[in-house]
């Protein structure tokens, strides 16, 4: 699984996100969160297979996006690394995460 991006690095501002499922079976989600650091780790629950969202603080999601379906999420971004990721069981572990640079 991916999440793909493009592009990768945007000036800092209000950022609005199309996010598309192209899995034809599959649920997903993005979430969006900035990183304290660009090689900051994040809390993983190994038992439920997804990244604990209760120690994070998100700057939003589009949550259960259907196959094939669209949503938007629009946040204003400070200049900083940023993680996007899907949070469905076992979707971070198979890869589905990308980081976003945010410039001056
Ligand atoms: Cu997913």
């Amino acid at each position: 699984m991916t999440l793909t991006l493009e592009p990768v690095s945007v000036k800092a501002g209000e950022v609005t996100f199309m996010v598309k499922n192209a899995d034809p079976i599959d649920e997903h989600e993005m979430n969006l969160m900035r990183l304290k650091s660009a090689d900051q780790k994040l809390p993983f629950n190994a038992k439920k297979n997804h990244v604990d969202e209760s120690q994070l603080k998100t700057l939003g999601e589009v949550e259960d996006i259907k196959p094939g379906a669209s949503g938007k999420l629009t946040a204003t971004l400070k200049p900083g690394t940023y993680m996007l990721f899907c949070n469905i069981k076992g979707h971070y572990k198979a890869g589905m995460h990308n980081t976003l640079t945010v410039t001056k």
